[in-house]
């Protein structure tokens, strides 16, 4: 018999409870109740070919794009598991437009849960994995109950922040500040078993991940620093292999675990998206705030996507993620070759337009 010790998720973050002498245990259970949510969905999802699930409704999300069905189940159950519990002022999804309430009936509590129940919607039908996104903000306003405040702060100010991929596996990574945790679920136990202890990105990176087929849009420093990943600029150092999936969960966890770089980046100045398409609030802050905590980086091309104050609920920012030196170089070819772009997009980062 094996003498391994399993320590489950639930285990885990009540340890890690252990460290903040003063919590209440308000928080903790708010991990907790995302990782029932995660197995929920998680068993949805496995199941959803043979159920009338899969397939899209007709109805159109905040962002513009056609929801599916799991979309719709996903952000309902996140927002059923924490609407009654008195743990958190308000929530927002990507699913949507507006700020979500906690109902009149129930009490508020100090925290601000955002979420984007199923990233990645677009593959459910393809039987590619798919993820869930989310973060934890602390209450900001004096109010009783949460404000557009509350969930607009800067992403230096998360206290949690995790994902779960829908893979071959289902897994479960989640930081409190306190390094990277990754958790597998056993699908015969119904449990999240911890098995990738403090994840910290390698020092030998092996991937990038970019959509291709957006080339068209790139800007010249994004086209330049491509060349130098596939070892066409530069010299000396090894070609990365081009990995995307389109889910950006299972890219931006794969490159956590071999060592890599996603970008999404902004479209050339003369297009009129120089912010890409990633949700600032829903997506890159969240996995801006791992990837630090598991020695990476995330930048918006010209600063840390953390140090970024949010404008919008469902702003978008364009991203780079994954092994620092990899970002900081990308940083460094948006500097020498992008001028227009970063006039174009400079404005973005600021104002109070809402952009969708
Ligand atoms: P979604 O939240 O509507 O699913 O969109 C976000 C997804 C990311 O998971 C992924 O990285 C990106 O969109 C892929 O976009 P594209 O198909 O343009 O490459
Ligand atoms: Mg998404």
């Amino acid at each position: 018999m094996s003498t391994k010790r399993l320590i489950t998720i639930e285990r885990h973050i009540q340890e890690q409870q252990k460290s903040h002498p003063s919590a209440t245990g308000t928080f903790t259970s708010m991990l907790q109740d995302m990782a029932l949510a995660a197995k929920i969905i998680s068993r949805e999802i496995n199941r959803a070919g043979l159920t009338d699930l899969l397939g899209a409704v007709d109805t159109i999300n905040s962002s513009g794009e056609r929801q599916q069905k799991l979309d719709m189940f996903a952000d309902e159950m996140i927002y059923q598991m924490n609407d009654h519990t008195g743990r958190v002022c308000a929530m927002a999804s990507e699913e949507h437009d507006d700020l979500i309430d906690v109902p009149v009936e129930y009490d508020t509590g100090n925290y601000v849960l955002l979420y984007d129940p199923l990233d990645g919607s677009s593959n459910i039908d393809v039987n590619v994995s798919v993820g869930t996104i989310f973060s934890i903000h602390r209450k900001f306003s004096r109010g009783e109950r949460g404000t557009l405040e509350d969930v607009l702060q800067r992403g230096k100010r998360l206290v949690a922040a995790g994902y779960v991929v829908y893979g071959s596996s289902t897994m479960m990574v989640y930081t409190t500040g306190n390094g990277v945790y990754g958790f597998t679920l056993d699908m015969a136990l119904g449990e999240f078993l911890l098995t990738h202890d403090n994840l910290r990105f390698p020092e030998i990176a092996q991937y990038y991940s970019i959509n291709q087929g957006n080339e068209k849009y790139w800007t010249p420093g994004i086209r330049r620093y491509v060349k130098w990943l596939q070892g066409i600029e530069g010299e000396g150092h090894k070609p990365l292999a081009h990995r995307y999936i389109g889910s950006l969960v299972a890219d931006f966890h794969r490159n956590l675990l071999k060592g890599g770089i996603f970008m999404y980046p902004g479209d050339l100045a003369d297009k009129g998206k120089p912010y890409g398409k990633i949700r600032l609030m829903y997506e890159a802050q969240a996995l801006a705030f791992i990837a630090e905590q598991a020695g990476g980086y995330a930048s918006d091309g010209i600063g840390d996507i953390l140090d970024l104050r949010p404008h919008s609920l469902h702003q978008r920012v364009p991203i780079f993620v994954g092994s620092r030196d990899l970002v900081e170089r990308a940083e460094d070819y948006i500097r020498k070759y992008d001028l227009d772009w970063q006039e174009s997009y400079k404005p973005y980062r600021t104002q109070d337009a809402i952009l969708k």
